[in-house]
């Protein structure tokens, strides 16, 4: 899979140098390519923005250096479909979006209901979302399956509490049925207490979630 991000802040994409997604660059499965923006500027200030039309705070980023720098990123080969997390400032003159998005898949993303000061953490977010889901990234293939959200019997349910060794930290032991070695026990407890943490703290996700997901146990919870 491979990854361009265009950015005024190179530095800040750093952390995808790390760990888990560190590690698949090292072994070639994905390819970041980070850009910097300012490389496609040229005036003696590498300007990339500028006022809005029509008044009012904050600053837009200039349609040209954008043009350029996307034009040559897809000349390199980049996948056609990029997405545009907002930008810094107010976002990005409109009419870029509009021009690729006429021979592009053009995505606009948000990754959730607040504001960041730039695009930049959302793109973190992002690409260590998707790069722990490709095939081999994450040691054990088996890691995803009772991942909060997966697909199966835990669809739309946030994942239940774990617990490792010593058996018993600061006077408190874990739960009984962890022990008894009992795969039908512990598959029902961990969807009940899945079940539990996703009604305390995310009764959204219980709504809107299928009636026909929900088992007989689940409504007596
Ligand atoms: Cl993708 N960018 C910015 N700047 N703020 C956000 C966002 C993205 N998603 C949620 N808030």
């Amino acid at each position: 899979m491979r990854v361009d991000v265009v950015t005024i802040f190179p530095e800040y994409l750093e952390p995808l140098n790390v760990s888990l997604v560190g590690k698949a660059r090292a072994r070639g499965q994905l390819d970041v390519r980070v850009h910097d923006l300012r490389r496609w500027t040229h005036d003696r200030h590498h300007t990339v923005d500028d006022t809005p039309y029509g008044g009012g705070p904050g600053m837009v980023m200039k349609p040209e250096p954008w043009g350029e720098a996307l034009d040559d990123i897809i000349a390199s080969g980049a996948p056609a479909a990029p997405g545009e997390p907002p930008a810094r400032y107010e976002g990005i003159d409109r009419r870029v979006i509009e021009e690729y998005g006429e021979h592009l898949d053009v995505y606009e993303v948000s990754i959730g209901d607040y504001v960041l000061a730039g695009g930049e953490a959302a793109v973190l977010v992002i690409t260590e979302a998707v790069a722990r889901l490709l095939p081999g990234v994450l040691g054990n293939a088996e890691s995803h399956r009772d991942d909060s959200f997966a697909p199966g019997a835990m669809a739309d349910l946030l994942e239940g509490p774990v617990y490792t060794k010593p058996p018993e930290w600061r006077g408190r032991g874990i739960p009984e049925v962890l022990l008894s070695g009992h795969h039908g026990k512990i598959a029902r407890w961990r969807r009940d207490e899945a079940f539990r943490r996703t009604a305390r703290n995310r009764p959204d996700l219980i709504e809107r979630c299928d009636p026909a997901a929900l088992d007989k146990h689940d409504r007596a919870l």
